[in-house]
């Protein structure tokens, strides 16, 4: 309602999340900031290290955003994966909500989780759009108030499907009452994305529909051209443990290599 662009970020601790909320750029007339956070289950699973297959099940994913919530002010959008069956979705939807999270994606994927950018190639099939409809309607009908936001990522393009599938299902998620709607890519180029913005943006009565992407393998293209493309939020997925994971692969060979840590201390944060 904001009609600001929102920037979302990863978080999966916190103190990734402290460092998230307490990150600001000033230039010349702006002071930039993140509008929220991103539970990712992806570097959930990772700071847990284990695969991204859902063997981090949804009550540690909750617990582990409870303790961000103890110590953090922003709003969180959390990555819900396909939100499971749909009886379990009707369930687990409700803890999401009244732990104070302010949106859930669910993809409209079915079986056996698998990670949409994984480079041996995604194997998990979409659902039919009819049982993905029926999930939206579900979640709906357990929401405790209409603040709590369902939004449906559309995997069609993960899986090569043509343009025209992905528009298809969003308008039937739209029609089930779903609000807002990811388009995820795995392209290097921001190009097919932003032919669905364009497609999107062009249907009048969905003007109020918060369109979402995910530019992780697109990386190339600036926040501002997304806006301008139609979309109102972007979400940098993973970004933080990316960051994380190589600071401390450095840090942990430095001290093998020097017997001491002497060469390192300004390399890392002060005590
Ligand atoms: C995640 O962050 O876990 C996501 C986004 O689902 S992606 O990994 O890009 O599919
Ligand atoms: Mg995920």
């Amino acid at each position: 309602n904001s009609g600001k662009f929102l920037k979302i970020i990863e978080v999966h601790s916190p103190i990734s999340a402290i460092i998230a909320e307490n990150t600001n750029y000033k230039n010349s007339n702006k002071n930039i900031f993140y509008d929220g956070f991103w539970s990712s289950s992806l570097t959930d699973s990772i700071n847990n290290g284990k695969p991204d297959n859902e063997s981090l099940d949804i009550s540690k994913r909750l617990e582990n955003i409870s303790r961000i919530f103890d110590v953090t002010t922003k709003p969180l959008i959390m990555d819900f994966d396909s939100g499971g069956r749909t009886e379990h979705f009707a369930v687990n939807i409700k803890s999401a909500e009244r732990m104070g999270i302010s949106a859930i994606i669910i993809e409209d994927k079915k079986g056996a989780k698998q990670n949409s950018l994984t480079e041996k190639g995604n194997k998990q099939p979409q659902e039919s759009i009819m049982q993905f409809c029926k999930k939206i309607k579900v979640g709906n009908k357990n929401k405790l108030t209409n603040d709590f936001m369902i939004i449906a990522r559309i995997e069609s393009l993960i899986m090569s499907k043509p343009q025209s599938d992905a528009m298809k299902r969003a308008v039937a998620y739209i029609k089930s009452g779903v609000d807002g709607i990811m388009i995820h890519s795995k392209s290097k180029s921001p190009d097919e994305v932003l032919i669905f913005a364009k497609k999107f943006r062009k249907i009048k009565e969905y003007d109020r529909i918060p369109l979402i992407c995910v530019p992780s393998t697109y990386s190339q293209i600036h926040d501002y051209k997304l806006k301008k493309a139609g979309f109102n939020i972007v979400i940098y997925a993973n970004h933080l443990m990316r960051s994380s994971v190589p600071a401390m692969e450095k840090i942990s060979k430095l001290i093998l290599k020097y017997g001491r840590t002497y060469e390192l201390e300004k390399k890392i944060a002060s005590i």
